[in-house]
Parts: structure tokens; C-alpha cells; sequence
């Protein structure tokens, strides 16, 4: 079976909790459902980077190995707005393999296995290989003991091994053979199963036949036995997929879960929140779809600080209204305690959170990000934090774009914002209004020949404004493929 759903829909099916993110060689994401073997993928236009791996870092954050005709990169991806790159740097080719650990350091593998900070932007070697195992498949940690499946290259033939990886910089072992059994594992990814209450570990394997279509195998990897069992075997549209991630891999307790953006529609994954509102001296710590699971007896108390980032002390502060069913204690203006007063459910824990804000008081805030974390309690026991990252930008400029007119041909529809060029500001309006809100000029929804405005604004930016010249011809307009009007 194959999927292509809209991106919103991605986003209401992917958090169901048995399910890894898998990326294909043609710039694909996509999210592979474990128990009943169906999939969705997320079609990207225009791949400018083919992916080889994918893996979440404990902020959340996406990031790829990638590769074009010229070179290999480290990348981030970003989901909302549309699957989108950034290239943080570029790494040594043949890289196929990509994990994060508890502290967010990158492990690339390749022909040998690198690590890369992300905070300090340090890129470093990590273990020789034998130059005959290069880690075209993937890594994980599962224990704290990293896994990858390379394969041996022979004279004649290929060898897989399954091995763990000396963590030892420079060391020059590179780990133990665990078993020569498996198949070669493009992917490896684990994810927590509730009714099992334990991790599970899924492994990818494609076929090498030659000729299309390729069928790509998920197996269930066990490794206290180092047997494998095939879970299902999929015709997926496209090249099959080569690395996978799991959501969970951060995660401690699942029994008490927040998570402040549950379709993680803000642009974080996992459980965290990412505000980059403009000019704004207000933000919000969350999402609407703020998620919480709790053992029955409920949770006792709510813990919520300022992490990180402060700027000007005492004139960054967390902002609660108050609330009937809380006792909101602040020690500081950084630190917030919420205890209930009487019975409480998990939906009015959610609306505390919503209400909560983080403000700036200075009238000139300083740019740069903060960490706010959240912890919930029951029963003495904290869950994972849940972090809101909150981008302050005072100095943003928004652009509206550049002036243009457009010659089109009676009845024709043309996307206004598109020929503002690629730095437009994404969330502007125009003037006047366009009958459908899409941007698009479509003459049979009433639209008229004439001037419009896009003015960007937000908070307290711009207003910036870009103009829009529309006329309509009968004959055919240069430049436009020709053909009658
Ligand atoms: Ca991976
Ligand atoms: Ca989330
Ligand atoms: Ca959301």
C-alpha cells in the first residue's frame, strides 16, 4: 500500500507511539507504522540533497546525512512550511550511517566513524576502521552501547557484520563482531512499545535485486539471541528507504509524559516547543496541543524554569494569570511551582500550560534563544523534560519582497507570493484582498486586473510592503511557453 498524505495529515498520524521515521534515497521523510506495516511519506519538492540517514538529537532537532553530485553534508531538516534543508557542514563521502546520543553528540559512519557536536560545531574522528567495513548501513544506541551494521567488501563477495563500536577516541579497535547472521541494515531504529513496556529494534533491509520496483524488508532485531524476524516486506513508491530514527530514543518514563507540541506542528520533535514569533515581547510556552499522559493517581506538581539564555537578569520572567484550581508558587521570577488544590485533571494541567507566558520587560531585549524547561511529577517521580525554545529576535527586518508585474492571459491563476522572490516574508496579507487566502490570483474566483499590496507585518516589525502589478492580455505574453490565451 502506498500513501502520499498532505502534510497535516502527517502530522495527525505520526504520533501514535509505535512507529519510526525512515528518509529514502530521493529526500523523502516518511514514518513507518510497526504494527500494522502501513506508512506515509512526505513528498519533497525539487530534492536539491538525497538522503542518506536521518536521526533526532534530544533538543529535538532533525538532522541528515545527505549527499549531491559533488559532495556529502550534515544537515538539519525542517518539516513545517514544507520539508526544507539547512547544511550545517560538509563531511567525508561514503557516509551512510547517523545516530545521536543522550548528550546530542552526531556519530557519522562511513568509511570510518566521526562524531560531531552541534553546539560547539566541532567535527571529529572517532575510531579507525578496517578500510574494507565502511557503515553504509546505520547505527543505535540501545544501553548505551552503540550498534551499527557494516559489510565487508571481498574480492568476490560481501560480508555483513553486526558490531558495537569502541566509543574510545582513536582507539584502534573498532568494537566486536555481535553476529555475521544478519542481513546488511540500511536502517536501524528503536522505539518504545507500551504494551510490552520495553524498547523494540527495527532494522531495514533492501533488496539488491537488480530492476525496479525494490522491495525494502523492516525485521524485528533481537539482540540478546541475534536472531531477526521479518516483519513485513514493502513495494514503496520511489527508491526504498535507507536510514531511520526513533522518536523515543530520549525518552526515560513513559508512564508520565508532557509534550508541549504533540503534532510537533511548531517545528521541534519530541516533546519540546519552538517559538520564533517576530518583534514580540510575549510568548507562549507551548502549544494548543499540549499532551500529557499520567499514572492513574495523578500528578502531584508541575515544575517550570528558565534554563538557559537569560540575557538581562530580572527582566526575563516567567508570567502566569492565576488559576482557581492551582497554587502557583515562584520562588523566582525564573522558577515556577504549580500545586494542585483539589482534584485535578491532566486537561487542566494543559490549560495551565497554555496560559503560561515568558516576557521580556526591557524595552530593548537582547536577541538570542532561552530554554524553558518543564518537569511534571507523581508519585516522587519527575518525567523527561520538555523543553520551549524561545527565539528572541528585536532587530528582524521583515521583507516583503521585490516589486514585480505579471502579464497573464484572461482567467489565468498566478501565485502572487512566489514572484516576490525566495526571501519574502511567508505570512503576509494582501490589499487588496485576494478572494481565495492563498496567495493566489484566480480570476474566476473574482479577482480583478489591477495593483496589489502585500504588506508584511508581526508583533511589533514593519510594516514592509511589496508591490504587485497585474494585467491581462489576449495575446500570447513572451516569455510564457507561448500557446493561445
Ligand atoms: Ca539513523
Ligand atoms: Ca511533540
Ligand atoms: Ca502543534
Amino acid at each position: 500500500m502506498k500513501n502520499f498524505f498532505l502534510l497535516f495529515l502527517f502530522f495527525l498520524t505520526h504520533t501514535v507511539n509505535t512507529q519510526v521515521y525512515y528518509c529514502g534515497d530521493d529526500s523523502r521523510i516518511g514514518v513507518f507504522n510497526v504494527a500494522d506495516c502501513s506508512y506515509t511519506t512526505l513528498p519533497t519538492n525539487n530534492p536539491t540533497i538525497f538522503l542518506a540517514d536521518i536521526t533526532f538529537t534530544p533538543e529535538g532537532r532533525l538532522i541528515g546525512i545527505g549527499y549531491t553530485a559533488d559532495a556529502d553534508y550534515l544537515i538539519e531538516l525542517f518539516l513545517d512550511n514544507g520539508v526544507h534543508f539547512d547544511t550545517l557542514l560538509e563531511i567525508p563521502s561514503l557516509s551512510g550511517a547517523l545516530t545521536c546520543d543522550q548528550d546530542g553528540l552526531l556519530y557519522i559512519g562511513g568509511s570510518q566513524v566521526y562524531t560531531y557536536n552541534l553546539e560547539t560545531q566541532f567535527f571529529d574522528y572517532l575510531s579507525p576502521l578496517p578500510s574494507s567495513y565502511p557503515f553504509a548501513g546505520d547505527f543505535v544506541f540501545v544501553d548505551d552501547v552503540l550498534y551499527g551494521s557494516a559489510f565487508r567488501f571481498h574480492i568476490e563477495s560481501t560480508a555483513n557484520q553486526f558490531v558495537n563500536i569502541d566509543l574510545v577516541p582513536n582507539d584502534t579497535s573498532f568494537g566486536d563482531i555481535i553476529t555475521t547472521e544478519y542481513p546488511q541494515f540500511g536502517g536501524l531504529a528503536k522505539f518504545y512499545d507500551p504494551e510490552q513496556e520495553q524498547f523494540r529494534l527495527i532494522g531495514t533491509q533492501v533488496s539488491n535485486i537488480v530492476g525496479t520496483p525494490q522491495n525494502v524488508t523492516f525485521h524485528e532485531i533481537f539482540l540478546e539471541d541475534t536472531t531477526h524476524q521479518a516483519l513485513c516486506t514493502l513495494t514503496m513508491e520511489g527508491n526504498p528507504p535507507r536510514g531511520l530514527a526513533g522518536p523515543d530514543d530520549f525518552r526515560t518514563n513513559f508512564a508520565l509524559r508532557l509534550d508541549l507540541d504533540e503534532d510537533d506542528s511548531s517545528g521541534r520533535f519530541i516533546d519540546h516547543y519552538i517559538s520564533d514569533s517576530l518583534c514580540a515581547v510575549s510568548y507562549r510556552l507551548s502549544d494548543d496541543d499540549v499532551y500529557i499522559r499520567a499514572p492513574g493517581s495523578g500528578i502531584d506538581s508541575m515544575v517550570v524554569n528558565i534554563h538557559s539564555g537569560i540575557q538581562q537578569p530580572g527582566e526575563e520572567v516567567l508570567v502566569s494569570v492565576s488559576h482557581p484550581l492551582f497554587q502557583i508558587n515562584m520562588a523566582s521570577p525564573t522558577r515556577l511551582v504549580a500545586v494542585p488544590l483539589a482534584t485535578v485533571t491532566n486537561q487542566d494541567y494543559a490549560d495551565l500550560i497554555r496560559s503560561l507566558r515568558f516576557e521580556l520587560t526591557d524595552p530593548d531585549p537582547l536577541p538570542g534563544e532561552r530554554r524553558i524547561d518543564f518537569y511534571l511529577y507523581a508519585n516522587g517521580q519527575a518525567s523527561d523534560a520538555a523543553y520551549a525554545f524561545i527565539r528572541v529576535q528585536p532587530e528582524v527586518e521583515l521583507y516583503a519582497g521585490e516589486d514585480y508585474s505579471l502579464e497573464l492571459c484572461p482567467y489565468r491563476v498566478a501565485n502572487l507570493l512566489q514572484g516576490l522572490g525566495p526571501d519574502a516574508y511567508q505570512e503576509g496579507y494582501w490589499v487588496p484582498a485576494l478572494n481565495i487566502d492563498n496567495n493566489f490570483y484566480e480570476p474566476s474566483s473574482g479577482d480583478q486586473p489591477g495593483i496589489y499590496r502585500y504588506i508584511a507585518q508581526e508583533g511589533s516589525c514593519g510594516p514592509d510592503t511589496a508591490m504587485v502589478e497585474v494585467n491581462t492580455t489576449s495575446v500570447p505574453p513572451l516569455n510564457y511557453g507561448g500557446g493561445d490565451c
